[in-house]
């Protein structure tokens, strides 16, 4: 051997701390990070400096990959898939890249060598809230699951300076505090000020003769606002693709502020600045409900038009390309209708910018996007007035009315004499005052149309797109939503993990159906004795965590009743907690009544303007009060209200659990996606046939899930023929009882006017059916308990729920829309070791 020269050793000493894995080169990165990155040493270094001290050790061994991931990319010429969402609800995501680098073991040791507790500075990590619920936290796991698949993909979305809003309890009441996550730093992003688009907002449109003598169109905008990208790395499980989640912020333009400096408006200036920075500056957090406030279209229209600039941008960056081949090389997912103005952008850029005809144009755009819809509520389906709509977007309306004009000539061809179907599938709705209708603009500028579980596909084409599917049946398939078992599983539920890889391997990580295999051990005495030995594991934690946040001290051997969600009328948290205070009656005739001891736990936020979903928070922390408080109830039955439910939180939560609700009247909940998480965790479900829920239930078997309330089609006869609830609650003492409790201020200190408003709504017009679907519930919830009594056999249905759950990861999601939408195929990174030479530091 010869000596190593001293400088060689010098640079073999930097790219070992960079990318090294094992545990002294790890230990030895934290120091020097926390030395040279926070400027701190340990004597005076906080948990937080330890954390971010960690996080760009980890950060660092992501670089390499994602180097490598994107020149693979551009060498081999790949299509990338695009996927276009207004919120990205990642959850934290230090523990998740420990996971799919695969090095959790040893980073803990090498943390444990520095002193310190992995777990605890995991818990330093402020999640991301960058969404409000079932759809953003789809995006986060479509995203790890592509990158899982080694599929080319990027996220693009917002970077919202506050995420969702966090929230407090105070007297039962929620109230919302501002989320400032960047308040300590985000080490996951990297700043891209040189990736930076100009996005035109207001003004007007002036036609033009081009030097070829075309006629033409230009936009002269009133305001200019300047995108600049935050990529995020997403890691792969197990595998060295690592791609890229977008977000753009929104900043004023230096040319605004210079021209304002120059006639000497300083004011004006830093004026606009501020006023172009409100874009990015909060996330909507109302998931239903849409307002048609002017901020929010310029959110979705800022968003997208950079995203479309920056793909068009990296498309001619490559040798030899045109835009006539754009859609070749990508693939453009809108998530629900909250990009859709990307089809009128699209256009826009082909014809304004690129100077392409009409149909060419046309054909390339409806060949880029796809639509997933993700709601049958019409509440919900966004339309914007059309004097909105043209201040803020005066050449996309043109380009709208273009659209519409041409694709209702088309189906004037078909179909002459049928106004109305005309009057419903044009993207302008003119019943009253005029809207562009941003669902119909997405339907007919894509070239696939989706649903988020088979039941909310097949509503679709015979409800809110059933002029669509008349037109265009091809166009139209299912594509039943999943979660990501690294996050959900492996990363929540450690020990539960182990079991299962020391029985089947670890294959099921990668493949989920693979845990069909577990079958097998379910006669397996001592196997049930350790997976029930890990529920009560995993609930004892839980147990803590409620005491901790609220000093309501439950019992881990009760059952685990749990609802974790956004508040909605429609996902029936109220009907939880009339069987609640069915079962507090109960108790009160009979106070010796033989029952299963049961912990009912709630969680999730409210929209800040749907006040009947902040009575039902107040409600709950009402009943929850006086049943806990109550003597005779002896712990038989506790309530509990999580504040603040977020990732973090569902990460405990899902567990833990026994027993998930997911109660929605039928046809309500497109999917769902919480029902999978909990299933996968070996709770068992109450449910109704609804959304994902008849999928999970077909597939775990329907001796191993609890069913309960009307089919969709009852519900639908039942509204025909006139819903009546007076004659639920006259012939139903049980129900008439808890009614009249709540209605007699027992749980608002006397005071009978608190829950009027819901009490009248379930009285008078409720469209969502709790009385109809009360006695079924309670039924249902008797056989929950006398199951529960049967631990042993309980644990059969609990592992067989796990062991048939496959269906239900992401993966299976991912590869579906590939192979039927988006056309995309993996390519394996290899590490290139060149990269560093390229930059002179390989010895
Ligand atoms: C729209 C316009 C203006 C402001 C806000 C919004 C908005 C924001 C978020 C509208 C809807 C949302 C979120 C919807 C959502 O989360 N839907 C859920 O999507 C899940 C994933 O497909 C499904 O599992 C759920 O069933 C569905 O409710």
């Amino acid at each position: 051997m010869t000596a190593i020269d001293p400088n060689k050793r010098a640079a073999l000493q930097i790219e070992d701390d960079r990318t090294g894995l094992s545990i002294e080169t790890l230990r030895r990165a934290m120091a020097d990070n926390l030395f040279y990155i926070q400027g701190k040493y340990p004597e005076i270094a906080t948990e937080n400096d330890f954390y971010m001290a960690l996080a760009y050790t980890v950060r660092d061994r992501l670089l390499k990959r994602w180097i490598s991931t994107t020149r693979s990319y551009v060498k081999n010429d790949v299509k990338v898939v695009c996927y276009l969402s207004a919120e990205f609800l990642m959850g934290p995501h230090l523990a998740n890249n420990l996971i799919n680098l695969d090095i959790y073991e040893q980073v803990r040791k090498a943390v444990v060598e520095s002193g310190l507790n992995l777990e605890e500075l995991i818990e330093q990590e402020e999640e991301p809230g960058l969404g409000n619920g079932g759809l953003g936290r789809l995006a986060a796991c479509y995203m790890d699951s592509l990158a899982s698949l080694e599929i080319p993909a990027i996220g693009y979305g917002i970077r919202y300076e506050f995420g969702i809003f966090d929230q407090e309890i105070r007297d039962g009441w929620q109230v919302e505090i501002t989320d400032k996550w960047l308040q300590w730093g985000n080490p996951w992003e990297i700043p891209r000020p040189e990736v930076a688009y100009e996005v035109k907002l207001g003004g007007h449109t002036e036609s033009y003769t081009d030097q070829h003598g075309n006629y033409r169109i230009r936009w002269i905008p009133d305001q200019v606002v300047k995108g600049i990208a935050y990529d995020t790395p997403i890691l792969g499980y197990k595998v060295n693709t690592t791609n890229i989640l977008r977000l753009w912020k929104a900043e004023a333009p230096e040319s605004f502020d210079f021209q304002s400096f120059n006639v000497g408006d300083y004011y004006g200036a830093v004026n606009k600045k501020v006023v172009s920075e409100n874009i990015s500056k909060v996330l909507y957090p109302n998931d239903g409900q849409v307002q048609g406030k002017q901020l929010r279209l310029e959110q979705q229209y800022f968003f997208v038009s950079c995203s479309l600039q920056n793909m068009i941008r990296i498309h001619l960056d490559r040798a030899g390309k045109s835009m006539e081949s754009f859609h070749e090389n990508f693939a453009v997912q809108l998530n629900d209708t909250h990009p859709a103005i990307g089809v009128a952008e699209l256009m826009r850029l082909l014809l304004d910018e690129h100077q392409f005809g009409w149909e060419q144009a046309w054909d390339i755009t409806q060949k880029t996007f796809g639509y997933t819809n993700h709601t049958l509520l019409p509440e919900a389906l966004e339309k914007w007035s059309i004097s909105l709509f043209g201040k803020l977007l005066p050449r996309h309306l043109e380009i709208i009315y273009e659209i519409n004009r041409r694709f209702l000539d088309q189906v004037r061809l078909l179909d002459p004499y049928d106004q109305g179907k005309i009057a419903r599938l044009s993207l302008i709705d003119e019943t009253g005052d005029r809207y562009v209708r941003m669902a119909n603009l997405a339907c007919v500028g894509s070239h696939a149309i989706n649903g988020v579980a088979a039941l909310h596909t097949e509503l679709l084409k015979q409800t809110v797109l059933r002029d669509f599917y008349q037109l265009w049946p091809e166009k139209f398939s299912n594509k039943t939503n999943g979660v990501t078992p690294r996050r959900w599983i492996v990363l929540s539920n450690p020990s539960l993990t182990s079991l299962i890889s020391s029985k089947i391997g670890d294959s099921w990580i990668k493949h989920l159906e693979d845990l069909r295999q577990l079958e097998s051990f379910v006669e397996d005495r001592n196997f049930r004795q350790q997976w029930q030995q890990i529920k009560l594991e995993t609930k004892r934690n839980l147990a803590k965590y409620i005491q901790k946040k609220t000093g309501i001290v439950v019992n881990p051997e009760s059952l685990f009743d749990i609802q974790v969600k956004r508040i909605h009328e429609y996902k029936r948290q109220h009907l939880n907690v009339l069987h609640i205070i069915s079962l507090y009656n109960r108790i009160k005739h009979n106070p010796d009544l033989e029952i299963t001891p049961r912990t009912f736990i709630f969680g999730g936020k409210a929209a800040p303007g749907y006040y009947m979903a902040k009575l039902i928070i107040k409600l709950i922390n009402s009943v929850a009060e006086v049943v806990n408080a109550d003597p005779h109830v002896r712990d038989r039955i506790k309530v509990v209200f999580l504040p603040d439910y977020n990732v973090t939180l569902g990460q405990k939560v899902y567990p833990a659990a026994d027993l998930s609700e997911q109660i929605s009247t039928a046809g309500l909940e497109a999917s769902g996606t919480g029902n999978m998480k909990f299933s996968m965790n070996g709770a068992l479900t109450i449910g109704t046939l609804d959304g994902a829920n008849v999928e999970i239930r077909k597939e775990v078997g329907e001796e191993n899930f609890f069913l309960f309330g009307l089919r969709i089609e009852e519900v639908q006869a039942l509204k025909a023929q006139g819903y009546n609830p007076w004659n639920y609650n006259n012939s139903n003492p049980e129900l008439k009882e808890v009614i009249d409790l709540i209605a007699s201020g027992v749980f608002s200190h006397g005071d009978i006017n608190l829950f009027r408003p819901l009490l009248d709504s379930l009285l008078h017009y409720d469209p969502f059916l709790l009385f109809a679907d009360y006695q079924s519930y309670i039924d249902c919830q008797q056989q929950v308990s006398q199951a529960y009594r049967d631990q042993d056999n309980w644990t059969r249905m609990s592992i067989l729920n796990v062991a048939r759950i496959g269906k239900f990861s992401s993966d299976r999601s991912i590869q579906e829309y590939c192979q039927d939408i988006w056309q995309a195929q993996p390519l394996t990174i290899e590490l290139e070791e060149y990269v560093q030479s390229k930059a002179g530091l390989k010895v």
